[in-house]
C-alpha cells in the first residue's frame, strides 16, 4: 500500500511562505488582457485556446497546457497558505510569471531553454519562452526567498547548462525474486508499480513529478534497464497504464521514456529474430514507436541496455552497437525520441584465473571505435566510472573518447556501493568532482595545448561545450521509493536534489547546495540544526571511503546485494572485479608497462600520471597499480598503516555524526528525528564492521603491525 502521509521532501507549504504572503500573478498570451489567472481560470486553460489554435502540434501543446495549468494552480496554493493572491498582471504583482513564446515558434518545440529574472523596484517578473521553463523559474524564485524580492535590481537569464537531464528508475512492475520491486532501490517499493500492476492511485508520481521540477529535472525513465518479460510488455500491451504515468508527470513538465528490451521483435512480436539490420525487425520498432507515441504524444523515447549482464543485444546477431542503436533512433526520430543507449557492456563470466581481461576496458573497448557512427537521436550513457559506481573510481576514459557522439554521464543516486541509504553520504561532492574533472588536464581538447582555451571538463562534454559539440546531458539512478521519505533515509533526499541542482549548473558549490536543501526542507531552520547537518553531510563522502574499500580497490562488499564488508568476496567470481591482495601486496596493475594496458585508454595528461607511480595520486593508487603493503604513499604513510589510519579514522567521524545528530534532533519533526537517529546508528555498526573486517583482513595477510598498537582480531 501506498503511503499517502508522505514527507514532503523540500517542498513543505512552508518553503512558499515567501512567495504565498505576495501578490502574484501568470501571464499568457492566449489570456484576455487582465484577467487573473487563478484557479477559475484552471479549466479554461485545459480546454481554451492554447487547446484549439494548435490540435496539429497536440503534443507539447499537451505539455503546455498541462504545465500552465499546473503553475496556476501553484500560485493559488501558495497563496492561499499564505494569505497572499493572486491578480491580473496589469495589477502591479510582486511577482509576475509571463509565458513570452518565440514568435514565430519553432515547428519543432525546442527543449526547454530557462528563463530571465527581472527584479526592478522589489517587484520581480520571470519570462520564459516554454511554460516549462516558467515553471522552473517560479521554483527558482520559491529557492531564493526573501532574497527574490528583497536584493538589488537585476536583469538575469538562468539556463540549464545540459539541455538533457534525466532519473532512471530500475522498478520492476513484478517483485523480482531477489531484486525485489526497485532494483537497488532502498526506499522501499515503487512510487509507479505494486505487485504486478500500474498503481490505481498514481497522485504520488505527480508529487514527485513537482519535486523533479524544483530541482529542474524534466525526463524520468519509469522502470528498470534489466527488462524482464512482464516489464517488456510496458511497450505494447501496458500502453494505456504508461500514458496514466505519463499523464501523472506532464502536469510538471517531466517527460516518461521506457527502458525496452533489444529481444521485443522475438519475444512481443514473434518473429524469428531481434537482427537490427533485418528489414522486418526494423519495421516492427518502426510501428511499436508508432504506437507508443500515439499513446504518449510527448513520449521522450528509450532507454536500453544491451549485451550486459545477460540483457539481450546486437552482438548475438553479429552486429555491433551502433548497428543496434541506430535501427531504434531510425524508428523513433520521425516523432522527436531519443534513444539512450548505455555503454556499461563488460564480460561478466569472466575466468577469475585470467589476468589479461580487465572490465574497467570493457567500455572503451567496444564503444570508442564507434565513434562517428551514432545517430543524432542517440545518446551513448557512460557510468561515470569504468566499473560500476564505486566510492571512488577515475573518471570513465569513454567520456573524452567519442567526441562525434552525443555522451551522457550516468551517476547513481541510489546508494547501491555507498551506504544504500542506511548510511549518511552526501554524493553532492563526489559528483562536482567527477563533472569538473579535465580529461585532457589544462588543455581545452585532444589537439590543443595546455594554454589554447579553457580546460575543458566531463560537465562541458556533457553538454556539448567539448569537442565535437555533440551533449547527450546527466542521467542518474533515482533513489526514489514508496518509502514515507521517499529516500529511505531522509539526508537521502539531499542527493536527489543535489542531483538536480548539479544536472542543471555543474558549476554550483555542493555545501551551498546542501544549504538550499536545508532551507527548503526545514524552512527556518535554527543555525545549529544548519551546522549540524553540515557537520554531518559534507564530509560524509570521504568518510564513507575512510572506512570502506581504500585507494580506489572497489568491490570489497558482500556479493549479490552488496551491503556491508566482504574483502574477497567478490575475489573468485566471475564478475571482474578483483583486488589481488596477497602476502606481499594488493591493486590492479593496470599500466601499459606491466598491465592491462587500461591507463592507455586515457588521453595525456592523464595516461602518464595513472602510468607512474610517482604521479598516480594516492585514492587511486590500488585502481592502478599493484604494490606492496609497504609502499609509501605521498602522504608519507605505508599503504597497510594508511589502511588501518582511515579505517579508525572513518568510524570515530561516524560517532561524532552520530553526536551531532543527537544535539539538535529536537529541532525536526519527531519522525525525521527517528528516522535519521536510527539509520546513524545502523551506520555506525556497520561502519565498526568495515573497520574491524578490514583492518583485521589486511593486519592477517601481511603481518605488519599497527605502528599505533589498535586492537585488531
Ligand atoms: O551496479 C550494477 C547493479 C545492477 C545493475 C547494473 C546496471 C540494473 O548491481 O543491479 O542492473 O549495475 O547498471 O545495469
Amino acid at each position: 500500500m501506498l503511503d499517502n502521509d508522505f514527507h514532503p521532501a523540500w517542498l513543505p507549504d512552508a518553503a512558499l511562505q515567501t512567495v504565498g504572503s505576495r501578490r502574484l500573478a501568470l501571464r499568457s498570451p492566449d489570456d484576455e488582457a487582465g484577467v487573473p489567472v487563478g484557479s477559475s481560470s484552471r479549466d479554461r486553460q485545459l480546454e481554451g485556446p492554447i487547446a484549439t489554435e494548435h490540435t496539429d502540434r497536440s503534443s507539447s501543446r499537451r505539455t503546455d497546457r498541462a504545465v500552465l495549468a499546473t503553475l496556476s494552480a501553484e500560485l493559488d496554493r501558495a497563496t492561499r497558505a499564505h494569505g497572499g493572491a493572486v491578480v491580473g498582471h496589469d495589477d502591479e504583482p510582486d511577482l509576475l510569471l509571463a509565458l513570452d513564446p518565440a514568435d514565430p515558434a519553432p515547428a519543432e518545440p525546442a527543449e526547454p531553454a530557462g528563463y530571465r529574472l527581472l527584479r526592478a523596484a522589489g517587484r520581480v517578473t520571470v519570462t520564459a519562452d516554454h511554460p516549462t521553463s516558467l515553471l522552473h523559474g517560479w521554483f527558482h524564485v520559491v529557492r531564493l526567498g526573501a532574497v527574490a524580492f528583497d536584493g538589488p535590481d537585476t536583469d538575469e537569464h538562468h539556463a540549464p547548462v545540459s539541455a538533457l537531464r534525466m532519473l532512471d528508475h530500475w522498478d520492476n512492475v513484478d517483485v523480482h525474486p531477489v531484486m525485489g520491486q526497485v532494483e537497488r532501490g532502498y526506499a522501499g517499493g515503487s512510487i509507479f508499480y505494486d505487485a504486478g500492476h500500474v498503481r490505481a492511485d498514481l497522485s504520488r508520481v505527480t508529487t514527485y513529478a513537482r519535486l523533479l521540477a524544483a530541482v529542474g529535472i524534466d525526463r524520468v525513465a519509469i522502470n528498470n534497464v534489466n527488462v524482464a518479460a512482464r516489464e517488456a510488455r510496458l511497450l505494447t500491451d501496458d500502453l494505456p497504464e504508461v500514458a496514466r504515468i505519463a499523464a501523472a508527470l506532464r502536469p510538471y513538465g517531466v517527460r516518461t521514456h521506457l527502458s525496452v528490451s533489444f529481444a521485443s521483435p522475438v519475444t512481443l512480436g514473434g518473429l524469428p529474430t531481434s537482427d537490427p539490420l533485418d528489414p522486418a525487425v526494423r519495421t516492427w520498432w518502426r510501428d511499436a514507436a508508432d504506437v507508443v507515441w500515439r499513446a504518449v504524444p510527448d513520449f521522450g523515447g528509450f532507454v536500453v541496455k544491451a549485451d550486459s549482464e545477460g540483457q539481450p543485444g546486437p552482438f548475438a546477431h553479429g552486429r555491433d552497437h551502433a548497428d543496434g542503436a541506430n535501427m531504434l533512433a531510425e524508428a523513433v526520430a520521425p516523432h522527436g525520441g531519443l534513444v539512450h543507449w548505455r555503454a556499461f557492456v563488460y564480460n561478466h563470466t569472466q575466468d577469475w584465473r585470467d589476468r589479461t581481461t580487465d572490465r574497467a576496458r570493457a567500455a572503451h573497448d567496444h564503444f570508442a571505435p564507434l565513434d562517428g557512427r551514432f545517430a543524432g537521436n542517440v545518446v551513448v550513457q557512460v557510468k561515470h566510472g569504468p566499473v560500476d559506481f564505486q566510492v571512488r573510481e577515475p573518471v570513465s576514459p569513454v567520456l573524452a573518447a567519442m567526441p562525434r557522439t552525443r555522451v551522457a554521464l550516468e551517476l547513481q543516486v541510489t546508494q547501491e556501493y555507498t551506504g544504500q541509504q542506511r548510511h549518511a553520504v552526501y554524493l553532492g561532492p563526489a559528483w562536482s568532482e567527477i563533472l569538473r574533472w579535465q580529461p585532457w588536464g589544462d588543455a581545452a581538447g585532444p589537439d590543443d595545448a595546455p594554454d589554447g582555451g579553457a580546460p575543458v571538463t566531463v560537465a562541458d562534454l556533457a553538454s556539448g561545450r567539448g569537442p565535437g559539440g555533440q551533449g547527450g546531458g546527466i542521467a542518474a539512478v533515482s533513489n526514489v521509493g514508496d518509502d514515507r521519505f521517499w529516500t529511505g533515509h531522509p539526508l537521502a533526499q539531499a542527493n536527489l536534489y543535489a542531483f538536480g541542482r548539479l544536472a542543471w549548473d555543474p558549476a554550483l558549490d555542493p555545501p551551498a547546495v546542501l544549504d538550499e536543501w536545508i532551507d527548503l526542507t526545514f524552512p527556518g531552520a535554527p543555525a545549529e540544526l544548519r551546522a549540524a547537518v553540515h557537520a554531518i553531510l559534507d564530509e560524509s563522502w570521504h568518510t564513507y571511503e575512510l572506512y570502506t574499500a581504500p585507494l580506489g580497490i572497489g568491490f570489497m562488499v558482500r556479493p549479490g546485494h552488496h551491503y556491508g564488508p566482504d574483502v574477497d568476496g567478490y575475489e573468485y567470481t566471475p564478475w571482474g572485479t578483483y583486488h589481488f591482495a596477497d602476502r606481499d601486496g594488493i591493486g590492479v596493475d593496470r599500466t601499459r608497462a606491466t598491465g592491462t594496458g587500461y591507463t592507455g585508454q586515457y588521453p595525456a595528461p592523464w595516461r602518464e600520471v595513472y602510468e607512474s607511480l610517482d604521479s598516480c595520486p594516492d585514492e587511486l593508487l590500488l585502481f592502478f597499480h599493484h604494490v606492496p603493503y609497504t609502499h609509501v604513499l605521498h602522504s608519507g604513510k605505508t599503504v597497510v598503516q594508511h589502511v588501518y589510519d582511515t579505517h579508525f579514522e572513518g568510524v570515530e567521524r561516524v560517532e561524532r555524526m552520530v553526536e551531532r545528530w543527537e544535539d539538535v534532533a529536537g529541532l525536526v519533526p519527531d519522525d525525521v528525528a527517528r528516522r535519521v537517529s536510527d539509520r546513524l546508528t545502523e551506520q555506525r555498526r556497520s561502519a565498526v564492521e568495515w573497520r574491524d573486517q578490514v583492518t583485521t583482513y589486511f593486519w592477517r595477510k601481511s603481518g605488519i603491525p599497527d605502528e599505533q598498537g589498535r586492537t585488531i582480531y
